[in-house]
Order: structure tokens, then C-alpha cells, then sequence
């Protein structure tokens, strides 16, 4: 080839964009998003509720870059927490360019949650690719059910996937590549997140609090990272474990410092995995009175807070 021919264009352009998970509690949006990404980037548990903040996890190969972006499940709002959580999941909704509605055979929803997401998805002007999880649970029956019911959510047919098992999960991948749109990639190649890793670590004690404690106590609780400190031999880490009230802060701590102790060497060990390196952490279990009714504190934990009180 002569030295001043331009080398040959690739053929193909890439294509990238933003896929938003969607749905009500518990229905498995960020075991999904773990599975798409191959990444354990967002906390699972088995009670709802359990996310709280969009959750960013991006996957990229030579040809896609595809941004997932896990919501809080949808609900009915009761109080100020509530709707931030709605906040969150409706600006995530909005950044999206492809949606995907997260479906539960094993538990179905009601006609009135029905028509709540029919209307929320109608509105957007963007590919919705409805995906029906867990069927390695749920029955033919059961799969089908909501496989029929997702003709009202979309065009597009249902994808069926276990985002446990990993089935159907290729499929799926295949399809959103279908729906992106062409452009450059957003990030970096290699990047996986965008989230600083404090808020993973934040995240991963409070996946082990719904995970070791119950009732209200996980929904009570929020975590800060308050300090952390690379180098020596291990990473120091201090997280504030922030309740509402101080028969709370008792509960957490546990007879002579039990059960704190217990938190504190389960959720070191999820870290350590993470991160990758050896981890001194210190957990300070604090009463922040009323922490879930005040705006300040929901901007702190990073929660877009509504403007209004209606
Ligand atoms: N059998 C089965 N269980 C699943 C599957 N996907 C998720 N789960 C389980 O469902 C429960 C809820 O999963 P999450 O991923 O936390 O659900 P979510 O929709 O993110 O829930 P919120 O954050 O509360 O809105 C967990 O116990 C998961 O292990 C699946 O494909 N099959
Ligand atoms: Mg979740």
C-alpha cells in the first residue's frame, strides 16, 4: 500500500446508549444488572426495597457500549424517602434510550400495577424491550401469563431470562444491540462503573445489614463512608451506619458488641473481595433522629429530594 493511502474506515460504526432497568420491588432489576454486565456492582437481598440509588454498570465489546442503569423498584410513594426513590427511578426512565420492564412470573402484579407501568412506559418515546425473569422459578404457565400480558407494555416481544442462572441473558444482549442507537462510545473501554468505589463499599454493609438484621432495622439504616485510606498493609476504612432511633443503634450493636462485630466481619469480607486487597474496617453505628423526613439528610445519601411537599 502506498505510505500516503488513509487506512480503510471500519465498515460498521459502533453503536451505544442507556439501558434502564424498570419494576416494581424484588423482581430481580439488579441481579439483572449484574448479570448483563458480568460485574457485582449492585447489592442484591431477598426483601424489597433494597435499591436505593441509580446503580451504573456499563458493558463494552468491539462493536456496542451498552450503560445499564439500575432504579429503585417501583412503588406506591408513602413518605419523602419513597419519593425520592421515585425521583430516581423516573430521571433514570427519562436518560434511558432503550427500557426494560423487569417482570416476576412468580409474583404478578395486580390490574392496578399493570396499569400503572402501561402508563408509565407509554409515555416514553423510546424502544421498550420487556424481559420476564426468574423462569428457572416459575412455571410454563406462569411465564407465558406475563409473556402475553407484555404484548400491552410493547411492540417488541418479551425476552424470558433467569438473571440467576444466566439463561436467556445472551439473547437478550443480542436484542438490546438491535434497539441501540449508532454513536461513539461514552466511556472508556475498560470502565465498568461510574460510581466512586466509596459508594460500593457503602453499599456492600448495606446489603449485609438486610441481610443480618430484620424488620425495619435495614430500611432505618444508611451508610457513609467517612474515611479511607489507601496504603500500609491493609486499606483503612471508616463507615458511619447512620439509624433513626437509639433503641435502633442498640439492636445493631448487640449484646456486648456482638452483632456489629458480626456485621462488621461479614461486610469486610465483601469488600476485601471488591477491592481486592486486605481491609481494616471500622463500622460507628450513629443516631440521626428522623434521618428518612429530612431533605438534607436524603441530598446527603445522594437522593434527588422532591421540591414540594404534595
Ligand atoms: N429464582 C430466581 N431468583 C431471582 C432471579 N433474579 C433475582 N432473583 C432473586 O430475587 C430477589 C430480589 O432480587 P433483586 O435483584 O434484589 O431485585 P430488585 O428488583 O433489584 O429489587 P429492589 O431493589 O428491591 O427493587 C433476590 O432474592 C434474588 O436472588 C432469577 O432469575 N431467578
Ligand atoms: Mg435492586
Amino acid at each position: 500500500m502506498h505510505p500516503d493511502t488513509p487506512s480503510p474506515r471500519p465498515t460498521t460504526a459502533t453503536r451505544a446508549g442507556f439501558v434502564t432497568l424498570v419494576g416494581v420491588p424484588n423482581v430481580g432489576k439488579s441481579t439483572l444488572l449484574n448479570a448483563l454486565t458480568g460485574e457485582r456492582l449492585s447489592i442484591v437481598t431477598e426483601r424489597p426495597q433494597t435499591t436505593w440509588r441509580r446503580v451504573t454498570g456499563i458493558r463494552t465489546d468491539e462493536r456496542s457500549q451498552m450503560i445499564f442503569l439500575d432504579t429503585p423498584g417501583l412503588l406506591e410513594p408513602r413518605d419523602l424517602i419513597h419519593r425520592a426513590f421515585m425521583l430516581e427511578a423516573r430521571r433514570a426512565l427519562s436518560d434511558g434510550d432503550v427500557i426494560l420492564p423487569v417482570l416476576d412470573p412468580v409474583d404478578p402484579l395486580d390490574r392496578v400495577r399493570r396499569t400503572m407501568l402501561e402508563e408509565l412506559l407509554a409515555q416514553l418515546p423510546v424502544p421498550v424491550v420487556p424481559v420476564v425473569n426468574k423462569v428457572d422459578r416459575a412455571t410454563r404457565e406462569r411465564v407465558d401469563a406475563e409473556v402475553d400480558w407484555a404484548k400491552e407494555l410493547s411492540e417488541l416481544p418479551a425476552r424470558e431470562v433467569s438473571a440467576l442462572t444466566g439463561e436467556g441473558v445472551p439473547e437478550l444482549l443480542e436484542t438490546l444491540y438491535g434497539q441501540l442507537p449508532e454513536s461513539p462510545f461514552f466511556y472508556p473501554a475498560d470502565e465498568i462503573a461510574v460510581s466512586p468505589v466509596r459508594f460500593f463499599v457503602s453499599e456492600l454493609v448495606r446489603e449485609t445489614i438486610f441481610e443480618d438484621f430484620h424488620q425495619e432495622i435495614p430500611y432505618a439504616t444508611f451508610c457513609e463512608v467517612e474515611e479511607f485510606r489507601d496504603g500500609g498493609r491493609r486499606t483503612y476504612i471508616q463507615v458511619n451506619v447512620y439509624v433513626e432511633r437509639s433503641s435502633q443503634k442498640g439492636i445493631l450493636i448487640g449484646e456486648k458488641g456482638q452483632a456489629v462485630r458480626e456485621l462488621g466481619r461479614r461486610s469486610r469480607e465483601k469488600i476485601e473481595e471488591f477491592l481486592g486487597t486486605p481491609v481494616y474496617l471500622d463500622l460507628w453505628v450513629k443516631v440521626l433522629p428522623r434521618w428518612r423526613k429530612k431533605r438534607g439528610e436524603l441530598r446527603r445519601l445522594g437522593l434527588p429530594v422532591p421540591e414540594h411537599d404534595d
